[in-house]
């Protein structure tokens, strides 16, 4: 089936939310720090108060203590609190931070009035890098906290130091996963509409989350959530950048209250890069414990999460997902993990699709990679030979996720899976060609990559029906999608348990008005979760209309059984009783069919992929080419493959994005030069080769039909397996990366003339 969103978004018929247009709105402008790291001394605004058609000038000390600071969904008992105000309080820590809001009667007066707001900073001494951020005598963020490392989390499974003591070799690395942002085509947005009287406000905003944004809105405004609407128009894409509750939120929602008109904000490119999160930036130390014939048997991982000025919705997350699922697909027997979130001056940082996983496996892979480089040993038989069998599964891996849920790997056979993609991309006959290519004087190169990714996350999500008098279904889902195509797919699973056709579902989400209770969409959990809520209350539905139809056939229950969405007594079909026929007597009785159920989720869906990329290097030029794609996927039972491909595609298209192209650069003074769509690159379709995908569907068996989610895993193997395929290219040169890129043209030609290891973060 193909999406039956896309037509309406296609011919410009979306509503984003910079369609919408209310009546007698202010226009919502932020002032943002241009420094990354000052104390503010004072703040004149009369100026800016004194411009016609200003309605208001505000500054954090006009707002204190009646907006509380931004929370952090991942904060951990013991970590030092560096949360963010909505407006910057005494000191900014970013270029970009939130420093006053202004309020006008349209945006070309608010934003002519920021000019005319004087703001004398004292410029203090900036953090860009992790090292200089966590170097002994580093200038200080906070000056409360005594250091700039805000969280630091352990966790372990075996004996590391027994197995490093008895190990025949041991590898030692280092890591690094520049900076770079989510970029989805829309920006951010909100509209905030309130009733001062009744305290009610309602939120319209570009979010992946309505009723998460619902819950911290209310904790931060301490307003209860019943007077509260959260409502996500048409998303234009969001890639954990919308995972988050921003300042913007909440003060439009607090302007909205306290002037009673209707606030309107919206975030335009070249603000976007400094003021929607940044993700990805780590900084990693590795040691593998390796047997004379290659079996990894211990592995000890030093995490440094570049957080930026503050907390984020998530910036932990990336971090504590590489304490817990860096060993990947390999039974690694000892495991000792460290993760640090370090605070500098840049943007805050969030999740971004595979939230972490892409950095466990960069490395992890890497890592492998390496040893087979220095041990002779095959890529393909390094990883089988270390690989969790499939007689193993379940697998409880003895570590903990970020929620305190234990890892345990619920089904799969990964040693397959890495065949299937070796002979499909022709592993074994690449090292001739590769041999070729080079007499003809060009570089190519494989890199595989293999990795296990947490889906479906609970803890549950919610999912109601409704039949109308006229036998029509609507589906309220507590998913909330922003380009993933959950429309079609939900309808699909729901279509499939009543015995109906896709077209008759339609389907209502992304505000907390209409849909009461939700988690929304991340952590590829759309599928797994929120579609599993769909099919059980479809299944609810069916429950209730047997209990109709025997009173009105005058049957037991017992007796009707379903078949082509009519239920009818056993053995005789003249007595059948459709959908339309029940709706019409549920109405005449004023009693019509509807459920709401919610699905706890029973445990996390571990879907795994080989990534095979290969690649050439043209030596005049150092561009790199992705020129051929390989995939050998398992999400579980798929519900649609075009979506499912459409996904991966998309996926690696964003990794190939992070390998070669994208990139949040700093300059020397702690000032963001990526400020727009000509400094920050993206890949376009002419750098994303043909993909070859091929899929095994085993079932999870945490959901009734079996489905590990999907809209991560292209990211999350694509990065890696670039990484690798561009260190292959190199190695005959005796070139080796010790950094993760961006790998442009002009570090590629550095590295071949040179022919020297790349420097960490050069
Ligand atoms: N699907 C399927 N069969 C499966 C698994 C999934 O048919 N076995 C379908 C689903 O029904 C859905 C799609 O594939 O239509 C993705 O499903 P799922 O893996 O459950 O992921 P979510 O719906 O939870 O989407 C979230 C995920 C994340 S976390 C990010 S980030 C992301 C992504 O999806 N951001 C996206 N894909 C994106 N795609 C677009 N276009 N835009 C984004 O911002």
């Amino acid at each position: 089936m193909k999406r039956r969103e896309d037509p309406r978004l296609l011919v410009g018929k979306g509503r984003y939310i910079a369609d919408i247009r209310v009546e007698h709105a202010l226009e919502m402008h932020i002032l943002r720090s241009p420094l990354p790291h000052a104390r503010i001394v004072s703040i004149d605004a009369a100026a800016a108060r004194r411009l016609p058609g200003v309605v208001q000038v505000l500054t954090h000390a006009d707002i204190a203590g009646r907006i509380g600071k931004l929370p952090a969904l991942d904060y951990r008992k013991g970590a030092k609190p560096a949360f963010q105000s909505v407006l910057a309080d005494q000191k900014v820590r970013w270029v970009g931070e939130p420093v006053a809001v202004i309020l006008a009667a349209d945006r070309y007066v608010a934003e002519d009035a920021a000019d005319l707001v004087s703001v004398h900073y004292e410029s203090l001494a900036h953090l860009s890098r992790i090292e200089d951020a966590t170097a002994p005598a580093a200038p200080l963020l906070y000056e409360e906290f005594g250091t700039n490392v805000v969280l630091e989390a352990a966790q372990s499974v075996g004996d590391a130091d027994a197995a490093f003591a008895s190990a025949t070799h041991v590898f030692r690395d280092s890591f690094r996963m520049h900076r770079q942002a989510a970029v989805p085509m829309e920006t951010r947005g909100v509209i905030a509409e309130a009733d001062p009287a009744s305290g009610c406000v309602t939120l319209t905003t570009s979010t992946q989350f309505p009723h998460r944004v619902r819950s911290m809105l209310a904790e931060i405004l301490a307003i209860p959530e019943e007077k509260l609407r959260v409502i996500a128009p048409d998303v234009g894409g969001g890639f954990g950048l919308k995972e988050a509750f921003y300042a913007e939120e909440a003060l439009s929602a607090h302007l909205a209250l306290s002037t009673g008109r209707p606030i309107r904000w919206i975030e335009d490119r070249r603000e976007h890069f400094g003021a929607s999160s940044h993700a990805r930036e780590q900084y990693h130390e590795i040691e593998a414990a390796v047997s004379a014939e290659g079996r990894i048997t211990g592995l000890r991982s030093r995490c440094w999460t570049n957080i930026g000025g503050a907390f984020g919705t998530l910036s932990n997350a990336p971090g504590l997902y590489c304490s817990c699922l860096m060993p990947g697909p390999y039974n690694i027997p000892a495991f000792d993990a460290r993760v640090y979130s370090v605070v500098t001056n840049k943007s805050p940082l969030n999740v971004f699709r595979g939230a972490g996983h892409p950095q466990a496996v960069l490395v992890m892979e890497r890592m492998i990679d390496r040893i087979a480089r220095e041990l002779s040993l095959d890529r393909v038989k390094l990883r089988l030979m270390n690989m969790i069998p499939v007689t193993d599964m379940p697998s409880d891996r003895g570590l903990h996720l970020p929620s305190g849920e234990r890892v345990v790997y619920d089904s799969g056979d990964y040693s397959q899976c890495l065949e299937d993609a070796a002979r499909m991309m022709d592993y074994a006959g690449f090292q001739s060609e590769r041999d070729r290519l080079l007499r003809e004087g060009r570089l190519a190169g494989m890199g595989i990559a293999f990795y296990v990714e947490g889906t479906g996350f609970g803890p549950y999500e919610t999912a109601g029906i409704r039949l109308d008098a006229e036998g029509r279904f609507t589906l309220l889902s507590g998913s909330s999608p922003h380009g993933q195509g959950t429309a079609t797919t939900h309808a699909q699973m729901v279509a499939d348990e009543l015995g109906v056709p896709p077209d008759t579902i339609a389907i209502l989400h992304g505000d907390t008005g209409v849909v009461k209770d939700g988690i929304g969409t991340w952590g590829s959990r759309g599928a797994a979760a929120g579609g599993s809520a769909a099919r059980l209350a479809a299944q609810r539905l069916k429950e209730k209309a047997v209990l109709l139809a025997a009173s009105l056939l005058n049957v037991a229950g017992e007796r009707l059984a379903w078949e082509n969405g009519a239920v009818a007594p056993c053995g005789e079909p003249g007595r059948a009783l459709t959908w339309r026929q029940l709706a019409q007597a549920a109405a005449a009785r004023s009693e019509p069919l509807g459920v709401d159920v919610r699905f706890g989720v029973p445990g996390v869906a571990y879907a795994f992929a080989a990534h095979i990329a290969v690649v050439e290097i043209d030596t005049g030029t150092g561009r790199i080419q992705v020129i051929r794609y390989g995939v050998a996927h398992d999400c579980g039972k798929i519900i649609n493959p075009t979506i499912v491909a459409a996904q991966i595609v998309g996926g690696i298209a964003q990794g190939i994005g992070t390998l070669l192209f994208e990139e949040m650069v700093y300059d020397r003074n702690g000032l963001l030069q990526s400020q727009s769509l000509m400094d920050y690159l993206l890949p376009t379709v002419f750098d994303i080769p043909d993909i070859q995908i091929t899929h095994r569907e085993t079932p999870s068996p945490h959901n009734p039909t079996g489905i590990k989610g999907v809209g991560e895993g292209g990211t999350t193997g694509a990065t890696a397996a670039v990484a690798n395929a561009v260190q292959d290219a190199l190695a005959p040169l005796g070139i080796l990366l010790s950094d993760s890129g961006p790998y442009t043209p002009s570090k590629i030609l550095d590295l071949l003339r040179t022919g020297r290891s790349a420097v960490a973060g050069a």
